[in-house]
């Protein structure tokens, strides 16, 4: 496990953790809401942006609002902002249709957008569905092929991708997290094994901000829970990251409100969860 493999010196200790004008998009959704007030602590201003306005602003942030989609937009967005933490777009399984704008496209136009303004690190909320259809029994590194558990997967693979083009083609470095399940407690079995506590989604998105020269890294987010089915070394290793939390304190309450399901159910088989049945969608 993580815990027992980071064997190196912190890969963060000497380094400032402070830049000019950080840009973080998705910020009034779930997790934007989370890091919206840790991420002004190390920048001069946090650029925080979702589809509207955001209304309650911390010192040192300011609100832009954009639409991920319309590139001209997503330019002007970027423009002037030191480091980019990606975290817009839709979240969950939808039609094609829906996340082709928004995650496909607007993931794209960040990038361009990043690559004309000369910003040199994005870390990139990915998710634990692009490899969602490798079963629960299988333990999966950043090295395996994706498995994507459907079109949101795949737009967050698609992200990857991008992510190494852009540190192959023009040296832009990101942090792709693919994120497990980040709520402020586990909601059922699966989560007990995929659950990332907040603390250590701030220490994850900070690791992978700051950390010096990561290329393009591939990491999962996940506390230190009991069970695990990510093989997370370069989390560790790479940029430092040892989770603080565990979902051990909800167990018992969810193993005894929730039985299992059975061992055929897809829910119960793949990683992905209940990701792998949602759709077809329009039939
Ligand atoms: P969320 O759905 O609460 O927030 C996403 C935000 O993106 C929303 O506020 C939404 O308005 C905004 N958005 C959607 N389409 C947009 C567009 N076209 N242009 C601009 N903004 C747009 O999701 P949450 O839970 O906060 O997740 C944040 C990120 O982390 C997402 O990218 C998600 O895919 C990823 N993630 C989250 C996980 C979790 O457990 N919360 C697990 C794995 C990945
Ligand atoms: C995700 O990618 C979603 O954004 C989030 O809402 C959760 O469902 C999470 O994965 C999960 O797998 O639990």
């Amino acid at each position: 496990m993580t815990t027992e493999t980071l064997t190196t010196a912190d890969p963060l200790s000497g380094v400032g953790t402070r830049c000019g004008r950080i840009l973080l998009t998705g910020a009034a959704g779930n997790l934007g809401r989370v890091l919206r007030e840790r991420l002004t602590r190390y920048c001069d201003v946090l650029r925080s942006s979702d589809l509207g306005p955001i209304a309650d602003l911390h010192e040192g942030e300011e609100s832009m609002p954009c639409d991920l989609g319309d590139a001209a937009a997503v330019d002007a967005l970027v423009r002037g902002c030191d480091a980019i933490v990606h975290f817009g777009g839709v979240s969950v399984e939808r039609p094609f249709e829906e996340i082709l704008p928004a995650n496909i496209q607007g993931t794209y136009n960040l990038y361009e957008a990043a690559r004309r303004h000369g910003v040199r690190r994005i870390v990139f909320a990915s998710s634990n569905h692009v490899t969602g259809f490798y079963r629960q029994d299988e333990v999966v590194s950043p090295e395996d092929p994706p498995r994507p558990d459907g079109y949101y997967g795949v737009s967050k693979a698609f992200g990857e991708q991008l992510a190494r083009f852009y540190f192959d083609r023009y040296g832009i470095e990101s942090v792709c997290v693919r994120i497990g399940s980040s709520f402020p407690e586990p909601k059922d079995r699966r989560m007990l094994t995929t659950w990332l506590g907040y603390d250590d989604l701030e220490q994850l998105v900070r690791r992978a901000m700051f950390v010096p020269e990561v290329g393009c890294l591939i990491v999962y987010g996940v506390s230190a829970n009991r069970d695990w089915w990510w093989d997370n070394d370069a989390a560790a290793a790479r940029i430092g990251y040892v989770p603080a939390q565990t979902s051990e304190p909800w167990r018992a309450r969810i193993e005894n409100e929730q039985p299992p399901l059975p061992e055929t159910d897809p829910v119960r088989r793949y990683q992905g969860g209940g990701f792998v049945i949602v759709g077809p969608f329009g039939d």
